[in-house]
């Protein structure tokens, strides 16, 4: 089995960004890209801004993960910085926190489609699979915090492998309801790779730990990350 490589482009050297996109646009399947607002979580990283920026040179779909309060607000500024991309045919997605959306998830959902999304969903490790059952079958990725949001280079949360069994034992009872993607965002790496393919993820984010801080040079540092897929994990990207 081969994981889908979603690199987070706030780990990236961002004075080498052009030539990091090259070599990342070749080697992966799409660009984890963490929207923050200073208020969900106590810190602030890329923006629509940003995406607009690099969106000429983005070979692969945007992933934007709204670690906001107010995912709703950045929908349309989002669609609008992806858009010469849509119209290249590379459809990105839109993942709002469960834990955000409360109240107003099928409207949320129901705009991100009409923007031109894909649609996911995070939740943080303390938060129940539960949580997002109500419309789980509605979205095309679901992504398992196993950090807490708003930083890089944290500790691996354990607890949530068994949230991750959970969803496979859905998808593998119901597979015509649930097409899901399982996704793993923090500290994938060497240390957790075996643990996470034996729980069923499909996509990994990769930060800091299993990429980036691997090597100065990316195309060595991928190289490395790869190596360690193979080896530790067995899986196969030939
Ligand atoms: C954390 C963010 C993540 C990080 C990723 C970094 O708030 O949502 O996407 O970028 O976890 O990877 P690592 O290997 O440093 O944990
Ligand atoms: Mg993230």
């Amino acid at each position: 089995m081969k994981p889908l490589i979603s690199p987070s482009l706030m780990c990236m050297d961002f004075l080498d960004m052009r030539n990091q996109l090259e070599i990342l646009n070749k080697r992966s399947d799409m660009y984890h890209f963490d929207i923050m607002d200073g208020h969900y979580v106590p810190n602030i990283t890329l923006s629509p801004d940003l995406a607009k920026v690099i969106a000429p040179a983005c070979g692969l779909p945007l992933d934007f993960h709204l670690m906001v309060t107010d995912p709703g607000m950045f929908i349309e500024p989002c669609a609008d910085a992806v858009a010469s991309m849509t119209q290249r045919g590379i459809i990105s997605y839109y993942s709002p926190h469960a834990e955000t959306i409360n109240g107003c998830a099928f409207r949320i959902f129901d705009r991100i489609k009409a923007a031109g999304f894909r649609t996911g969903v995070v939740i943080n490790p303390e938060t129940p699979l539960c949580m997002v059952e109500a419309y789980l079958h509605r979205v095309d990725k679901i992504t398992f915090m196993s950090v807490d949001p708003g930083f890089a280079g944290q500790p691996f949360i354990p607890e949530v492998l068994d949230k991750i069994r959970q969803a496979k034992r859905l998808k593998q009872e119901d597979p015509q309801k649930y097409r899901f993607i399982i996704e793993i965002d923090g500290s994938c790496n060497r240390r957790t790779y075996q643990t996470l393919a034996d729980a069923g993820v499909e996509a990994l984010i990769v930060g800091t730990s299993g990429l980036f801080g691997n090597d100065p040079d990316l195309e060595k540092a991928y190289n490395i990350m790869l190596k360690d897929l193979r080896q530790v994990a067995g899986f196969d990207f030939d």
